[in-house]
């Protein structure tokens, strides 16, 4: 049944053609919102998905995408999610925990080396107790969560090259405890802001720096006010791709298929796009005099053991959950 259903659909939308025509009689238009630029890779894959859905259900399902935080900042937008006043949504874990504190497991600072445990985690159990957590909070995750990135520290009068560095130095974190208890370990002064306000408190000096992956520092244009990067890789960060629960379920068994499957699809693809730009964005941005500089993290990791970090942390998530980052992470402070 399901089957046919889908094979008649994309048989009409063959004929219909896509567009305008398709548009005009969608019986879902949902609206998704985002904090990335339009030309992030996640913006960038989101766009390609959405049309293949539209395609691929006959244009049943027309997911409209509204990039750029113009819908407000990250608490605005989740409000909304769990309000439906829109459909879709992609908080970073760092952002989602304020609702889903043990979404935000992965992001423990300096727990992941590198992209192969990352998604060896993040598509494995580690990813499924996290997609468990969020439906429990009413909202449905995508099992494909997308890269944001290792996040990587900017400055705009001097490197931080040892945690030494850190000390006294005002620095934005998204609006989230896990970085500001990470940075304010580490000797720094940190202050949660929704990315929306970054580029103006960098450029006004209201902070000197602030902590992104490469990706982010480039489509936003933070090298117009930023200096230095430390590649730090401080925290791996992804943003999950959930729906309101009540607006997913609504739609018909067959239009969730096609669109978990091309979400999921794209997903996989904006991955290897942000792994290509870890490598030209370094180019690029030395093009436009930022000073890069690839700290060692074992001295940074070493304060976090010593002053309680992962003590504190593990409480706080809880052993399920740590055991969960323990298994792909290897044993933490
Ligand atoms: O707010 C940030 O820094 C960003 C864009 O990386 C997140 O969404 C957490």
């Amino acid at each position: 049944m399901e089957f046919d259903r889908r094979s008649v659909l994309a048989g009409v939308a063959a004929w219909a053609g896509t567009g305008a025509r398709a548009r005009a009689k969608s019986r879902f238009v949902y609206k998704y919102g985002n904090n990335l630029p339009a030309t992030h890779p996640l913006n960038r894959r989101a766009r390609q998905a959405a049309d293949q859905i539209r395609k691929e259900t006959a244009g049943e399902l027309d997911i409209r995408i509204f990039p750029s935080n113009q819908l407000g900042g990250d608490t605005g937008m989740l409000n909304q999610l769990r309000a439906g006043a829109i459909e879709f949504f992609t908080p970073s874990s760092l952002a989602i925990a304020t609702l889903v504190p043990a979404a935000a497991i992965n992001a423990v600072g300096f727990a992941f080396r590198d992209y192969q445990t990352v998604w060896a985690a993040m598509d494995g159990d580690l990813g499924g107790f996290i997609a468990s957590e969020v439906e429990k909070a009413g909202l449905h995750m995508m099992p494909r969560v997308w890269d944001n990135g290792f996040r990587q520290i900017t400055t705009s009068r001097r490197p931080v090259l040892t945690p030494a560095d850190l000390s006294g130095l005002k620095i934005r974190v998204p609006v989230s405890s896990l970085p500001i208890s990470l940075f304010r370990t580490l000797g720094g002064t940190p202050t949660g802001m929704q990315f929306s306000e970054v580029y103006t408190a960098l450029q006004t000096h209201v902070v000197d720096g602030q902590e992104n992956p490469l990706p982010i520092i480039d489509t936003a244009k933070l090298y117009e006010v930023q200096n230095y990067i430390s590649c730090t890789n401080h925290i791996w960060d992804g943003y999950l791709f959930v729906a309101n629960s009540a607006a997913w379920y609504r739609l018909p068994k067959d239009i969730r298929a096609v669109a978990e499957t091309v979400l999921n699809t794209c997903c996989v693809a904006q991955r290897a796009d942000v792994a290509a730009l870890n490598v030209s964005v370094r180019a690029a941005l030395s093009a436009r005099h930022m000073t890069f500089a690839d700290p060692d993290p074992a001295p940074f990791k070493k304060i976090l053991i010593e002053r309680g970090f992962y003590r504190h942390w593990r409480e706080i998530f809880g052993d399920a959950a740590w055991r969960h980052l323990e298994r792909y992470v290897g044993r933490l402070g």
